[in-house]
């Protein structure tokens, strides 16, 4: 049986020595998503056990850009930890990183629990508390971020760093499949897509969660989470300097720094 605990470790130990690491399924060609996900949970464990929490849920390869780019129909999951948050107008330290990419999302706060099975988008939109815009950064702990499926679901789908956007909206203020968003970097304009490129809606994604979770007997989702939906835009490799906007039709913009 593989030791689980001990690949866990492999990639925190990555993390923190920011030192790209070779792919687990280079080692166990045998690895399959069931595995990849048994070692996030304990990459998730050992995590709590050092003191840290979860504070999001994250939805990773929601667009059919990016399944089609990786030959894969279903999306992941991951979670995001308290040290990977910052706010809107941060800086982040290029130091801090192996080499961190940037992509747009939006962000749901539900204002009541939600559960599968056969949970849609309407219905999380009427459980929804806040939406939010928020910009992901993944740094794969895996040699020139890349990886099958399963390793990058072990190493928790690359999660990070969020920048969360500081404007909170309601679940109808807006149609939330219809958000234009435009990434520039230095002033050029880096990469661009519509929130629809999320599985149809953002909403949906929040449901595909819930249904996923409720498959593998993890249980509701709790009023008061928050969840990442995934990329509307590609994921857009960072440098030391770059200074990033990105415009939310409608929503404002989310921008940092990197130092
Ligand atoms: O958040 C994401 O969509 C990333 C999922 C993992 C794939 C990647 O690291 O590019
Ligand atoms: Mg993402």
């Amino acid at each position: 049986m593989l030791d689980y605990r001990g690949l866990a470790e492999y990639l925190i130990k990555a993390e923190k020595q920011k030192q790209a690491v070779f792919c687990i399924s280079k080692q166990h060609a045998d690895f399959t998503l069931s595995m990849g996900y048994k070692v996030q949970k304990e990459l998730v464990k050992l995590k709590i056990e050092s003191g840290h929490k979860v504070t999001a849920y994250k939805m990773g390869i929601t667009s059919q850009a990016k399944m089609k780019q990786m030959n894969i129909n279903v999306p992941i999951y991951g979670y995001i930890f308290d040290y990977m948050n910052a706010q809107d107008k941060d800086q982040i330290v290029m130091e801090d990183f192996i080499h961190p990419k940037v992509e747009a999302e939006i962000a749901f706060i539900l204002g009541e629990d939600i559960e599968g099975p056969g949970l849609t988008g309407e219905q999380v939109l009427e459980k929804t508390q806040w939406v939010l815009p928020a910009l992901e950064i993944i740094d794969s702990r895996y040699e020139n971020f890349r990886f099958q499926l399963p390793d990058v679901i072990a190493d928790n789908t690359s999660a990070s760093r969020v920048i969360w956007g500081n404007q909170l909206f309601h679940p109808y203020d807006f149609a939330f499949d219809l958000i234009g968003v435009s990434m520039t970097i230095n002033g050029e304009l880096r990469a661009s897509g519509k929130s629809s490129a999320v599985l149809g809606n953002p909403a949906n994604s929040v449901a595909m969660l819930a249904n996923m979770l409720y498959e593998e007997e993890k249980g509701k989702i709790k009023k008061g989470s928050v969840i990442l939906t995934g990329g509307i835009t590609e994921a857009v490799l960072l440098k030391k300097g770059d200074h990033v906007i990105t415009a939310y039709e409608g929503m404002g913009d989310v921008s940092f720094h990197v130092q």
